[in-house]
């Protein structure tokens, strides 16, 4: 028992150290692109400590629909097609830059499904009547249908970006984020192609992390054990479950009916032994 209670003692210990002073927001989203949503987090209050970084982060799930394509350019075509959601953050109220003083989101987080198309040149299109009439017949006929895609990135905010020129992320109220969220298609170097889509669905989430030193905010504890600790306590529950049935286990086999039932059958055979 005093190996298990300094073996706990060191796990617990362990799971001080891992456990991080981080604060997070997580504010979602769904619906059908083009969509537009504006998120509100809470500002960084400074009675509640330092702060350390600001880390943000967009995710991105596109699911479902189809693109179709029919070529109606007198040239056949082949290039690798996208057809997805494509996501970025604006603000008025805080700023997106990082350390260098870059946007956070530069270029945008595309969530999409990639495929190769090849596409003849126009068929003529016969049994619509000729173009410009949408084909869904020949070999000037193409398509991808939607898969399930997840994309994200993260970057932190330049701590000179923190509160600058009437933008901050410190003070005790809130500010917000808005997430825009299009329909992503790029055919490539595919021209001349008519398209027809069935929309996607998106869904997502924009997350705002706090690291810091201090008390933190009041109420409950912000932090979730990281993945590790919570691995360590299952590890120290499972361990304490098979010592106490190892003990119950114990008890059972020095039970004092069973030594008493022992004895008896000792005695019983000294007996017939002597009887002999
Ligand atoms: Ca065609
Ligand atoms: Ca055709």
């Amino acid at each position: 028992m005093k190996k298990l209670a300094t073996a706990s003692m060191v796990l617990f210990c362990l799971c001080a150290f891992t456990q991080a002073a981080t604060l997070s927001q997580t504010e979602t989203f769904s619906g059908v692109p083009n969509l537009s949503a504006d998120l509100a987090f809470n500002q960084w209050d400074s009675s509640w400590g330092t702060l350390n970084s600001i880390l943000i982060e967009l995710e991105i799930t596109a699911n479902g629909g189809a693109l179709r394509v029919d070529n109606d350019s007198g040239s056949p075509s082949s290039s690798s097609v996208e057809f997805g959601a494509e996501g970025n953050l604006f603000s008025s109220d805080i700023w997106l830059f990082n350390a260098a003083s870059q946007p956070i989101y530069a270029g945008d987080v595309v969530a999409a499904t990639s495929d190769s198309m090849t596409l003849s040149a126009d068929d003529g299109d016969a049994e619509v009547g000729g173009t410009p009439n949408f084909s869904f017949s020949g070999a000037d006929y193409g398509s991808i249908v939607g898969g399930e895609t997840t994309s994200s990135d993260s970057d932190y905010v330049g701590s000179s970006w923190w509160n600058f020129a009437g933008r901050s992320y410190i003070g005790s109220g809130t500010f917000v984020i808005t997430a825009n969220i299009d329909q992503h298609v790029d055919l490539g170097t595919i021209s001349g192609a008519q398209q027809q889509i069935d929309p996607l669905t998106a869904e997502g989430f924009v997350r705002v992390i706090y690291d810091y030193d201090g008390e933190g905010p009041p109420g409950p504890p912000p932090n979730v054990p990281e993945p590790a600790t919570v691995s360590l306590i299952g590890v120290v529950s499972a361990v304490g479950l098979i010592l106490r049935r190892r003990g119950y286990r114990s008890d059972e086999c020095g039970s004092s009916d069973e030594t008493a039932a022992r004895k008896r059958m000792k005695i019983e055979r000294r007996r017939k032994h002597i009887q002999y």
